[in-house]
């Protein structure tokens, strides 16, 4: 594939920011293994206990100012700056390693951390270091601030410019994830139904591995790299 028709559409999960330190979901030993999902990643559990929700936003909002990116990120960076076609990055990840890579467009389909928003009003803000339940919104003046992710429930971010972007995918690849949540689970579905080709580059096989014409498996930053230098040439 070289040629500047060929669109090349990413999906990137946890898995692609584990080796810059930052946990998964669903690994041994992942966010979802040593906390219930159902209080910290659904509106729900905010509005049970909005102080501990925001606790553990702010704990992984300082982990990930602590963490770099790594060859993975910055080979889809380079990717895409010397790819002659278009290349389409979407993240399930809430951090901004892809955007400090160098990656410009990065399509967060749920949502990024470094954002605050108004559960009142809608308003949007830059997240303050630390978000407390009593932070009066900018806008409204309300004490409604939670953070600008997308929770379980909740419907997930330009899904039509990714439905559009699936539609003329020529290679739809997956990076770090497990395959687990809707609607990213059924993407690589959707791209082959529009003629693409799909390839898992993940640690392991992921829950839906059946849907790539190849899955190769191993480290993010020992596949990505490797895969954009055959592809760059
Ligand atoms: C929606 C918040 C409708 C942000 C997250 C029953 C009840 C209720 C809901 C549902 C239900 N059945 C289905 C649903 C829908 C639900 C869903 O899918 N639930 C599943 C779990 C059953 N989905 C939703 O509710 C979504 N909304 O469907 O709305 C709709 C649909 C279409 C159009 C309009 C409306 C909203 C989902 C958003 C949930 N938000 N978190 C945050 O705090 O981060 S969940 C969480 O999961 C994160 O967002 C994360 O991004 C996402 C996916 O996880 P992964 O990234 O895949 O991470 P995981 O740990 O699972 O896997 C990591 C992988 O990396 C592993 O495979 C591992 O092997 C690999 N790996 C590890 N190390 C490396 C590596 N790979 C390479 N190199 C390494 N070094």
């Amino acid at each position: 594939m070289s040629k500047a028709d060929d669109h090349i559409v990413i999906l990137t999960g946890a898995g692609i920011s584990a080796e810059s330190g930052l946990g998964t979901f669903r690994d041994v030993g992942g966010l979802w293994s040593r906390y219930d999902w159902r209080d910290l990643a659904t509106p729900e559990g905010f509005a049970r206990d909005p102080g501990f929700v925001l606790a553990f936003y702010n704990w992984r909002r300082e982990r990930v100012r602590a963490a770099r990116p790594n060859p993975a990120h910055e080979a889809l960076a380079r990717l895409q700056r010397h790819w002659p076609g278009r290349v389409t990055l979407i993240t399930q990840n809430v951090d901004d390693l892809h955007e400090q890579a160098g990656s410009e467009d990065v399509i967060h389909m749920h949502g990024n951390h470094l954002g605050a928003l108004c559960a009142a009003c809608g308003h949007r803000w830059p997240a303050p270091e630390a978000m407390a339940a009593a932070d009066p919104c900018p806008a409204c003046a309300r004490p409604a601030t939670r953070p600008d992710v997308v929770w379980f429930g909740e419907t997930p971010c330009h899904m039509d410019r990714i439905g559009a972007a699936l539609a003329t995918a020529r290679l739809f690849v997956s990076i770090g994830t497990s395959g687990t949540v809707c609607p990213a689970a059924g993407f690589a579905a959707l791209a082959r139904k529009s003629g693409a080709r799909t390839l898992e580059l993940n640690l392991g096989r992921s829950e839906n591995t059946d849907h790539f014409d190849e899955a190769r498996h191993g480290p993010a930053t020992d596949l990505v790299p490797a895969w954009v230098t055959a592809l760059l040439g």
